[in-house]
């Protein structure tokens, strides 16, 4: 039986343009993605966007453009960019369409009938970039700290959600014991902290003065709230219709004796999400509001969260909102698809946050990329294009190794142990002088570029993940002996 993997991104609020840091979390959920595929799994990657709500709203109010045209546009770059840099998605879900729609309608009428949302009034503080309600102490001068932005005070009529009691004991329960599980476990004792020092007030789940979103099926009057009608894209972008029944007692042992086959829905074949990879910015939501609609549906909880850290820019996060960031084109201009997605991946520690900046970037592509990399496959082509040497098939067994990284999510790790091949087989070249021995011991020639040669198929295999591209030429290059400069050098 296959194993199935499902992955997720967040769905990107469609108030600007991707920027880079949108671009780190999918090209993560991109390598693990194809890591899955090439292990044979049967692999769903769902992308999308997130469409609703006033920020986005007001943008096209701004843009003097009707929201639907605004969101149209926004989210076809973002699948543009998604190509330039070559993600694999198996589905991209836009909050807009249609079967989204009616299924969150579908789902929130569940939640009503079981008394799960009630009828009632907030009152409190509004982050309009977040798109979150703020309690003071989260504030800094009246200000989201997050965004720099003077939060509205908001007090209206609205549906809420029930968070404290029951659910939230059992949501620290999961958590507790990794049923839920929240990665890195820094991030885990960070929620369990938040979780257990207060008691969870109950959410807005509906917005009154908001037109653009999902209207309540139980009142027209309200729209919902865009983080509610965001949540169940992970359930939708499975083709999900709404309807919570699917998932109850009678569906689960289906699900579990059979294999997976294909005449099941496949939100029962990949649901529950095995890896849900965030920023650490929404880590709050996903670990309260989500878990509770799920428990309140009666719906399995995701197996994993993952959690990265943010890329900061002079030490603050790069956001559309504070407009410190570094634009995709600018990287794809500069380093092209493969050297943007290692630039990314290889920043830092994921799960840490990572400063970035341009110079330290072109420093890192003319290091790793010009000089090692490229050096090692200019060199090694060069030298057995020029002799009769027939190149090896392949010995090593590749994955083993950079498994054990990607299944921890250490995506820079895998790197770091790639470059360290790079780095060892520079010496190996160096020691040897294989341009000496051509000329004075061709057998001891022939054993240097065999090795060489065949580091450089082993890393192509390992790359292939991160640098597809990169990873093709390498093979093409030692299949035909010649090689063009894959990474120039960046003044
Ligand atoms: O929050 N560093 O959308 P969003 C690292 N629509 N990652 C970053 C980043 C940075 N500087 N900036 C953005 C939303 N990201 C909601 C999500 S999900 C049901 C709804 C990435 O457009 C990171 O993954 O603000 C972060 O969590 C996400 O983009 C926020 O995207």
């Amino acid at each position: 039986m296959k194993n199935k993997f499902y992955i997720t991104t967040p769905i990107y609020y469609v108030n600007a343009k991707p920027h880079i840091g949108h671009a780190y979390t999918t090209i993560a959920a991109d390598v693990l993605a194809r890591f899955r595929k090439s292990r044979g799994e049967e692999v769903y990657f769902l992308t999308g966007t997130d469409e609703h709500g006033l920020n986005i709203q007001k943008k096209a109010e701004d843009a003097k453009k009707d929201p639907q045209t605004f969101v149209d546009e926004i989210s076809q770059e973002f699948k543009d960019y998604w190509k330039k840099l070559n993600i694999k998605y198996d589905h991209f879900i836009r909050t807009t369409d249609e079967k989204h729609k009616s299924s969150v309608q579908k789902a929130l009428q569940t939640l009503y009938d079981k008394g799960a949302i009630y009828k009632g009034e907030y009152e409190g503080y509004y982050c309009v970039a977040c798109e979150q309600f703020k309690s003071e102490k989260d504030l800094i001068d009246g200000r989201c700290p997050d965004h720099d932005i003077v939060v509205e005070k908001v007090k209206e009529e609205c549906y809420l959600l029930k968070m404290s009691g029951e659910a939230q004991k059992k949501i620290i329960e999961k958590i507790k014991s990794d049923e839920f599980r929240i990665a890195p476990h820094k991030y885990k004792k960070e929620i369990l902290s938040f979780l257990e020092s207060q008691e969870l007030r109950d959410v807005s789940i509906s917005r009154k003065n908001v037109s653009w979103g999902v209207t309540l099926p139980f009142d027209k009057e309200h729209t919902t709230y865009v983080w509610a009608d965001a949540f169940l894209n992970y359930l939708t972008g499975l083709g999900w219709d709404g309807d919570a029944n699917f998932f109850q007692s009678s569906a689960f042992p289906l699900r579990e004796q059979s294999s997976r086959n294909s005449s099941k829905p496949s939100f029962l074949k990949f649901w529950p999400a095995d890896v849900q990879l965030i920023g650490k910015d929404i880590l709050r939501v996903h670990a309260t509001i989500w878990p509770i609609m799920l428990l309140h549906l009666g719906i399995e909880l995701p197996k994993m969260i993952f959690v990265h850290g943010h890329i900061l820019s002079r030490g603050r996060k790069m956001s559309k909102t504070l407009g410190n960031a570094i634009s995709i084109d600018e990287m794809l201009e500069k380093f092209g698809a493969d050297g943007t997605r290692y630039l990314l991946m290889s920043a830092g520690t994921f799960g840490e946050d990572v400063d970035m900046t341009m110079e330290r970037m072109i420093e890192k592509y003319n290091a790793d990329l010009a000089n090692g990399l490229g050096n090692l496959i200019s060199r090694t082509v060069k030298l057995i294009s020029n002799s009769k040497f027939q190149i090896p098939n392949q010995v090593q067994n590749p994955n083993d190794k950079i498994s054990d990284f990607i299944e921890k999510i250490e995506l820079n790790g895998a790197l770091n142990y790639i470059w360290k091949i790079i780095r060892q087989d520079d010496k190996y070249i160096e020691e040897n002088k294989p341009w000496e021995l051509v000329k004075s011991n061709e057998d001891k020639f022939k054993e240097v570029m065999q090795k060489l040669a065949s580091d450089l198929d082993f890393i192509s295999d390992l790359l292939v993940l991160f640098m597809p591209e990169t990873a093709k030429k390498i093979k093409k290059a030692l299949e035909e002996k010649k090689t063009d400069v894959l990474f120039p050098r960046i003044k």
